[in-house]
């Protein structure tokens, strides 16, 4: 009995490390934020942006879309203020550089935009794809293809797993019901 208590408290602390880690663990339950019905999270690694779009995408979701300052500044407050990727990207690079063209990888409109002075600077003419927090903390920034330095935050438009869960399972008592 007394084992079994040391055990829970053991697994407790573990859960709540997790959860202050942040970036150390990605794969827990643990490590998603909700907002405004959305759920965030960090890619486990460091990667490309490519690679990070196409991790958001496994999960269902895209990098992220900041639709407004309340957004970016909930993101900067959970994630933090490290350089990260996000999801507006140039699909035609080319077109109306360096400021035009810009679109979010989700789809959604363009109602915001944080650029860091100076940025988007197009910097010899490679930079389609974007991070936020420039130097740490600061505005938005165009970036080439071929970095792979950074994580990504990743955004799903649903709410997390314990609310689907919990949505399943009154599904389920429901059915039984009849
Ligand atoms: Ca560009
Ligand atoms: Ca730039």
């Amino acid at each position: 009995m007394k084992k079994k208590k040391t055990g829970l408290v053991s697994l407790l602390g573990a859960a709540i490390a997790l959860g202050l880690g942040g970036r150390a663990n990605a794969s827990s339950v643990v490590d998603w934020k909700e907002y405004n019905g959305h759920r965030y999270e960090l890619t486990p690694d460091v990667t490309s942006w490519t690679g990070a779009e196409h991790y958001a995408r496994s999960l269902g979701g895209r990098l992220v879309t900041i639709n407004d300052a309340a957004e970016e500044s909930w993101l900067k407050n959970t994630f933090g203020t490290e350089e990260m990727y996000m999801g507006f990207y140039q699909p035609n690079p080319g077109e109306n550089e360096p400021a035009g063209g810009w679109e979010w990888t989700s789809g959604e409109p363009v109602t915001y935009t944080n650029w860091h002075r100076g940025e988007p600077n197009n910097s010899q003419g490679l930079e389609h794809w974007t991070h936020m927090n420039m130097y740490n903390g600061g505005g938005w920034n165009d970036i080439p293809a071929n970095w792979d330095n950074l994580v990504g935050i990743v955004e799903v438009p649903e709410p997390t797993t314990i609310g689907l869960l919990g949505l399943g399972s009154f599904g389920l008592l429901k059915r039984r019901k009849k």
